[in-house]
């Protein structure tokens, strides 16, 4: 594993490519390897792209990673699939849709679909972004399909967020779910040459005039705390960022200059009204949270059997033992054999 790192730190495309995949399927020697790389993380500026399916992203990708390939930038790209167990053909299709970044060595391109838990996916979404970033890609796109829960999760180890939109997925503002508007930090009307892109446009607007989550805090609300939330907002007094609405036909490259400003825009705020130290201080609050209940739970159900939960699973339904004394009782278990 050591020489694999070292080659990956040495340009090494397919060292990384074969440590993305230790690192995603938790192989021996990966969390070593994570370690060692560490201190090289945190450099990198990481774009999530969120939205329904089809509704342009891989495409918006695309054309945006050429942008800054033509600036002298470095681009990865994750595309993450949680819907899908075989998601072969929606990678091939992103190989396609990709193709002309195909061959460029500043350019790094990963797909991953779920295996086993959507928790465990984000870790290893967390994880392959790290190692891209420590092996020096300046810019990571993250996509994810989707507009559930663990999108919104996965989204979470973005600094800036993306959230596609497209006419014709139905009534304008049932499109937009809830919870995915508050992540946006810049909303894409993708495919505007179709009808009614006007028309989803002025939706997101009016929704965006309408309420604006003021503060960022709400977004750790259904994890565990574990800091007070004043030290993790940034300075109060900040001005407010107001997710701008872009429109675009990704094919085309149309308004891609204008997504690319409202980016760097997001950018720099960020950086000038110091909310990037914040925004990464919520992230690790809530990686830590995430990996310390993963963990406690895979030790727990190490140290107590299949037989013994078994039978704590009659006996409460047998009425014997009300479900919280049965957490009570395991937990005491699991103490026992500590
Ligand atoms: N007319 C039109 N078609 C577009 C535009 N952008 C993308 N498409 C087409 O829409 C389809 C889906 O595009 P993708 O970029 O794969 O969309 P996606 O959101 O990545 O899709 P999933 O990853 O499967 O959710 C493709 O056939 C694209 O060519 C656009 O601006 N206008
Ligand atoms: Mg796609």
């Amino acid at each position: 594993m050591d020489a694999l790192v070292q080659a990956m730190l040495n340009s090494d495309r397919r060292a990384l490519a074969r440590l993305l995949t230790a690192v995603e399927n938790k192989r021996e020697g990966a969390d070593t390897a994570l370690a060692a790389l560490f201190p090289r993380t945190g450099r990198a500026w990481i774009i999530g792209v969120t939205g329904a399916p089809g509704t342009g992203k891989s495409s918006l990708v695309n054309a945006l990673a050429k942008t800054f390939r033509a600036a002298g930038k470095t681009v990865g790209i994750v595309a993450v699939d949680p819907t899908s167990p075989f998601s072969g053909g929606a990678i091939m299709g992103d190989r396609i849709r990709m193709r002309d970044l195909a061959g460029d060595r500043g350019v790094f391109i990963r797909s991953m679909a779920t295996r086993g838990s959507l928790g465990g996916l984000a870790r290893a979404t967390r994880d392959v972004i790290r190692v891209l970033d420590a092996a020096g890609f300046e810019i990571i796109f993250v996509e994810t399909v989707g507009a559930g829960q663990s999108e919104v999760d996965i989204a979470r180890a973005a600094q800036t967020t993306i959230v596609v939109e497209a006419p014709g997925l139905g009534d304008d503002v049932q499109a937009i779910k809830a919870g995915i508007l508050e992540i946006a930090d810049v909303l894409v009307v993708n495919k505007a040459d179709r009808p009614g892109a006007d028309n989803t446009a002025r939706a997101l607007k009016a929704m965006l005039e309408m309420g604006h989550p003021t503060a960022r805090a709400d977004l750790i609300a259904h994890h565990g705390r574990l800091l007070p939330v004043e030290n993790l907002a940034g300075p109060t007094d900040a001005p407010l960022w107001i997710p701008p609405v872009v429109s675009t036909i990704a094919p085309e490259n149309s308004g891609i200059g204008d997504l690319v400003s409202a980016l760097e825009a997001h950018r720099r705020y960020l950086i000038e009204t110091q909310a990037l130290d914040g925004l990464e201080r919520q992230h690790i609050e809530i990686e830590l949270h995430d990996r310390l209940q993963a963990e406690l739970m895979a030790r727990l159900l190490k140290a107590v059997s299949g037989e013994v939960f078994a039978d704590v699973i009659h006996r409460i339904q047998t009425r014997e033992l009300a479900p919280q004394s049965a957490v009570d009782m395991i937990l005491s278990l699991h103490n026992q054999s500590c």
